[in-house]
């Protein structure tokens, strides 16, 4: 009685299905395999496979062997691997088994094509998996007249079919069973007796496309990979036999088909959901997705491309050009030409409560500092308790770091305030003349946060705009804020026009995000912003601190954003 130590499961290396479309539905990897079956499912993929060398289905890559079964009916690929040395002889027979027992199980869920449809389902196939494998592996040690063998084997496993179909009642397999499964790689969340997992499943996906090699990586555990860079194809563009060969699918794909919004809704609903997940205001998600989806329709696809990674890169696009300046800022130019001119250049900053005005316009006195410039604060919030002492407090913090000793006794940033409860619009022009007289390089005007809703409020901060004219604008939000991102952009805007004097009005005309250290990467904000405003990002705030100041890095913010 010999078992040369395995367990009932240590021949095999791995087992996996997936569909002709590289998507992953299930795999498993043998006790005490550690190398990555990638490599060799990819060879066998790029080798045979796409070149339709399907005459005998094995191929050996290393030190492996691998044997396949196709199933043209549903378009699944069986693969198995396990060590050259061993010859298995029940392994033909085995994939057989688990081809049919795969097939009648998830006939419902196979039906549905689609890609994404597969991808949704999950194929909790471990607990069947090994009773076939046990049953495989008994049947080879009991040397029995095979005929005879094959037959009991068959009905036993024919009853354990049965039997599991009744319990898990056949359909959506989706609750916590066959956990038992510890060498498929599964995922934490599908512990979670929640039918819908936000990114439960793991997508694997194989590398069909053929140009660049994208490998199953094991130790990627991070769920929906689906927007990662990964390769599925669309099983709707297939029209009955119009593929030649048996691998017709992975050849043509969609490379004939030009793409319509019924091939891309499923993908645009689950990156819109994905935007939203990142922060981004709904609204706006949904705007996006709706531009991405016009500028796709009736595109043509190229050969190896998948509607996923279509819009995904489509969607990539639009993110960076959202987020690319539309026009120049380079404060300190502006107030270099501002200097030439003898005039003082003015910013006013403007936001909801407590989104970090103040902060940050004392960071960016600390940076103009840093560059040479002089600064004078118009403590323009006359409105709430300490806000002038705050400011107070940072001139003097920025002086002690810039004593006047080092620039020809004066102050380099001064603070123009005229304390509490009046015209913060008058405040700010006795400011800037003052700054005009005394030849400070930059006035920054802070104003009191005022919800977007409070009529009077935003009344005057209109009025205090169109009558100080300043060369900026800017909003100061923050980087937590979701959907009422939209809100606020919109009706600061809207309450700048309504009151401005010129037919051209003073809009807001760049961005301070603010507590950008706070959120991780869910950076949404920054999207939403520039999208509504149209205007940029000209400062980050990334802490309080008076060098957690950075400008926007949109590679950065658009690759957090697309991350799964
Ligand atoms: N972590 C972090 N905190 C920040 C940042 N910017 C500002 N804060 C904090 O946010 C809080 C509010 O900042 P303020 O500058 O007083 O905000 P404000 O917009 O001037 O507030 P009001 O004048 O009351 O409307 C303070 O505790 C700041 O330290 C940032 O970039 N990161
Ligand atoms: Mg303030």
């Amino acid at each position: 009685y010999n078992h040369r130590g395995w367990t009932g499961n240590g021949m095999l290396d791995f087992f996996t299905i997936f569909s002709k479309g590289g998507i992953v539905l299930w795999c498993f990897q043998g006790a005490g395999v550690s190398e990555s079956f990638a490599g060799p499912v990819n060879a066998l993929i790029r080798s045979v496979i796409l070149q339709e060398r399907s005459g005998n289905n094995s191929y050996t890559h290393e030190a492996l062997s691998l044997k396949y079964k196709l199933d043209n009916e549903f378009e699944l690929i069986f693969v198995v691997g396990f060590q050259k040395i061993l010859t298995l002889t029940y392994v033909d027979k085995f994939i057989d088994d688990v081809q049919l027992h795969f097939r009648d199980r998830y006939k419902n869920e196979l039906e549905q094509k689609g890609a994404l449809k597969l991808i949704n389902n999950s194929f909790e196939f471990g607990d069947d998996f090994k009773i076939l494998l046990r049953e495989a592996e008994d049947s080879s040690k009991a040397r029995g007249p095979a005929a005879m063998r094959t037959f009991k084997e068959s009905e036993k496993s024919q009853k354990t079919v049965k039997s599991m179909i009744e319990t898990k009642g056949g359909e959506k397999v989706k609750e916590p069973v066959g956990k038992k499964n510890k060498n498929t790689k599964k995922e934490g969340s599908s512990k979670s007796p929640k039918p819908q997992k936000p990114r439960g499943k793991q997508m694997r996906v194989w590398d069909i496309g053929g140009r660049d090699t994208k490998e199953l990586d094991h130790s990627k555990r991070n769920g929906d990979d689906s927007l990662n860079g990964t390769f599925f194809l669309d099983f709707s563009s297939k029209k009955g036999g119009a593929f030649g060969g048996m691998f017709g699918m992975l050849k043509g794909l969609v490379g004939s088909k030009s793409l319509s919004r019924d091939d891309m809704e499923s993908v645009l609903e689950k990156m819109k959901d994905h935007l939203i997940a990142k922060n981004v205001a709904a609204e706006i998600a949904y705007q996006l997705c709706d531009s991405v989806a016009k500028k796709l329709e009736g595109k043509v696809m190229g050969t190896f491309t998948t509607v996923a990674s279509t819009v995904k890169l489509a969607l990539q696009d639009s993110l960076v050009q959202i987020l690319q300046p539309k026009r120049r800022v380079d404060i300190l130019r502006d107030v270099m030409e501002a200097q030439i001119q003898r005039r003082p250049f003015v910013v006013t900053f403007c936001g909801v409560n407590g989104v970090g005005k103040s902060t940050n316009l004392a960071k960016i006195s600390f940076w103009l500092i840093e560059n040479g410039f002089t600064v004078l604060i118009a403590a323009c919030d006359t409105f709430r308790a300490g806000a002038v002492e705050q400011l107070r407090t940072h001139q003097r913090r920025l002086n002690s770091l810039h004593p006047p000793e080092h620039h020809e006794g004066r102050p380099v940033v001064q603070l123009y305030e005229k304390g509490y409860g009046k015209d913060a619009a008058g405040i700010a022009m006795e400011a800037i003349a003052y700054a005009r007289n005394q030849a400070f390089d930059v006035v920054l005007v802070d104003t009191a946060g005022r919800m977007q809703d409070n009529a009077p409020l935003m009344t005057a901060l209109a009025k205090l705009i169109a009558v100080n004219v300043p060369d900026l604008v800017l909003f100061v939000g923050e980087a937590l804020v979701g959907n009422e991102a939209v809100d606020q952009l919109v009706k600061f805007n809207q309450a700048l026009a309504d009151h401005s004097m010129s037919d051209k009005p003073r809009l807001i005309d760049g961005i301070v995000l603010t507590k950008f250290d706070t959120i991780d990467d869910k950076v949404g904000a920054a999207i939403s912003m520039t999208y509504i405003t149209g205007q940029p990002i000209v400062f980050v705030g990334t802490g309080q601190t008076y060098n957690d100041l950075r400008s926007l890095n949109a590679r950065a913010v658009v690759s957090a954003l697309m991350k799964a």
